[in-house]
């Protein structure tokens, strides 16, 4: 069909053509605008989500460590308190065996405290057994190795007014058997200090006197030896246990 244009259509024309390119012009503003606003939404939600992510891994590893802690020191207690209980289990265990010792070496001093009151009697450091029947020097000192003791051996002024005083006549462990006037102690000793009787030793007997006992009932407890027959059978005799 055709058309007609006036110089009137004509400006028309142009000034709709114009508004038409004006109004492209806004769209495709508008539309760059809002691309760009998306854009920028869109980047502002992934920032967002990168920092929650972060937050929450690290609020995982913070509960991480807290678990690992309290693990460690749970574990860490049930350590020391086994060790505590078996340290307890020990000293009760300990102290019971203290207990049983004590007992033990109660019973022992009371058993030694009646020994040595119905048999030996206690003098410094010895312990001295006096004997209720008679022997010859040999048998009487038999019997005293048989209890673990010796004649006794008077080592002092004091041990002689001891042994004195218990007023028997005993063989004592002095003797001259091995070699005639050399005195010697059953332990091996020399004769240092004599309690001999008036006029003692005199070897007196037919076959020698060669072993020693006390008299009693002489004027002085510092002068009562006498040298007699190892064989004399009227003898009681006194034995010596040393450190008893
Ligand atoms: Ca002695
Ligand atoms: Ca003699
Ligand atoms: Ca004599």
């Amino acid at each position: 069909m055709a058309v007609s244009v006036s110089a009137g259509d004509s400006e028309i024309i142009e000034v709709e053509t114009n508004l038409s390119e004006d109004l492209a012009n806004y769209v495709n503003t508008k539309t760059n605008t809002a691309k760009k606003t998306v854009a920028v939404q869109k980047s502002g939600t992934a920032g967002k989500m990168l920092y929650i992510l972060v937050g929450v891994s690290f609020g995982l590893m913070c509960v991480l460590q807290v678990t690992l802690n309290i693990s460690l020191r749970l574990a860490h207690s049930n350590f020391l308190e086994e060790q505590i209980k078996w340290l307890e289990t020990s000293y009760n265990n300990l102290t019971e065996e203290k207990k049983q010792l004590q007992i033990s070496y109660n019973n022992l001093t009371k058993e030694r405290d009646k020994f040595t009151e119905l048999e030996w009697r206690k003098f410094n450091s010895s312990l001295y057994y006096i004997s209720n029947e008679y022997k010859t020097w040999e048998d009487s000192r038999r019997d005293c190795l048989k209890r673990g003791a010796d004649l006794a051996v008077i080592n002092s002024e004091e041990e002689q007014v001891f042994i004195s005083q218990l007023n028997t006549k005993p063989w004592i462990g002095l003797t001259d058997k091995d070699s005639e006037g050399t005195w010697k102690w059953v332990d091996g000793t020399p004769l240092t200090t004599a309690f001999w009787f008036t006029e003692e030793p005199n070897d007196g007997a037919v076959n020698g006197e060669d072993c020693v006992s006390l008299y009693y009932h002489t004027e002085s407890a510092l002068k009562n030896w006498n040298d007699l027959a190892c064989n004399n059978t009227e003898l009681m005799w006194i034995c010596e246990i040393v450190n008893g």
